[in-house]
């Protein structure tokens, strides 16, 4: 369906209230930390240039309910749990967010034309209207006044024209925006920017390995304090959501990338300024489901579950991919998801001016 396009995701990434408590799984404890363990081979000797090491290595994986939590906000995060014992292999990871200027040369040397740039098929799009036939992105459009915050829709709009080179719209620009993260990046885009990078996007469990930085249980990647000293640590909303951004952290939209401190792995922006794809499918039981077919025992290399049993109660029938780290517009009133632990998800059509992706690449040793 259109709509997805449309509206669906934003919605979709801002709910998780329907999600059912989940059963423990046996052997594991739902909300008990252990030390992360990082592997003890040590980094090759050269990295790919914007790249950093991720050593991999085992690590509790989730995230505990944080709604008692200072800023928790108030959703109980049930589809980050059981919190479980998960080991990845080691990687590189794209020390931030894919930038303006990376996907520009992607596309000078490529031609490629983006999902948002292309005119939607009828035939993808059974029944929607002709008129709503075009191309076009999502964009966050806030109210002027304070509204429930039960409807994404009252804060995003459809907006023909908008893509990666008009974030806003038609009449927007990247021009000096070489440093802000891409956006109106759907799945098949990021997939395509990586094969021609040589790298691919990271599994789920890759991502949050390498958000933790080494740390174990923190609420966030730097620590379980929302601000340090004072300082904002990530890009995220402060004020009132969805119709005045107090704008303490520097930005109200996108941030250059890496204009906040970077984690202990040399990572910026794992937490807010854009979601980021990953590569496995979501599912909100998907950790149960993993555990158990571990045997109870530690998750290794999980690749998630597979397109057919990929569930989001919110939109039964519709696969979606897993988007982690939050934007600019989480805040404490609303989808606190720049917690390190917690999950969020996208129809794969679907890009926004909050959602772009960063890329890994595999070890390859002599
Ligand atoms: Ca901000
Ligand atoms: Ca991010």
């Amino acid at each position: 369906m259109i709509m997805r396009r449309r509206f669906f995701p934003l919605l979709a990434l801002s709910l998780a209230t329907w999600l059912p408590a989940q059963t423990p799984t046996p052997g594991t404890d739902p909300d008990k930390f252990l030390p992360t363990v990082a592997n003890p081979a040590p980094a090759p000797k050269v990295a790919p240039a914007g790249m950093v090491w991720i050593p991999g290595g085992e690590f509790s994986m989730g995230c505990t309910d944080p709604r008692t939590d200072l800023c928790g906000g108030n959703e109980p995060m049930d589809d980050a749990r059981p919190v479980h014992r998960v080991a990845v292999d080691s990687f590189w990871m794209d020390r931030t967010e894919v930038t303006n200027a990376e996907f520009a040369r992607f596309v000078a040397a490529t031609a490629y034309v983006t999902i948002a740039e292309r005119k939607p098929r009828a035939e993808d799009y059974p029944g929607a209207a002709p008129e709503l036939l075009v191309a076009g992105s999502v964009v966050f459009s806030p109210p002027s006044e304070a509204v429930p915050l039960d409807n994404a829709l009252r804060w995003w709009r459809y907006v023909p024209g908008a893509n990666w080179r008009h974030p806003t719209g038609p009449n927007s620009t990247i021009k000096d925006r070489d440093r802000d993260p891409v956006v109106h990046v759907a799945y098949a885009d990021a997939e395509a920017y990586a094969a021609w990078a040589g790298k691919r996007l990271p599994t789920e469990s890759e991502w949050e390995f390498a958000a933790r930085g080494g740390l174990t249980g923190k609420r966030y990647t730097w620590g379980d304090d929302l601000t340090v000293d004072g300082k904002w640590m990530a890009n995220i909303w402060e004020g009132a959501f969805p119709h005045k951004n107090a704008e303490s952290d520097g930005f109200a939209g996108v941030a250059p990338v890496a204009s906040y401190p970077a984690n202990a792995y040399g990572l910026h922006d794992m937490s807010g300024n854009v979601w980021e794809w990953c590569s496995d499918w979501y599912r909100p039981d998907g950790y149960a489901l993993a555990v158990r077919s571990a045997g109870g025992g530690v998750v290794r290399n999980p690749r998630g579950v597979t397109e057919a049993e990929s569930f989001d109660p919110t939109e039964p029938g519709m696969a979606k991919r897993v988007q982690r780290s939050g934007s600019f517009l989480c805040t404490d009133q609303y989808c606190t998801r720049y917690m390190v632990g917690t999950r969020g998800k996208g129809a794969p059509d679907t890009g926004s001016n909050h959602a772009g992706f960063r890329c890994v690449r595999d070890v390859v040793r002599p």
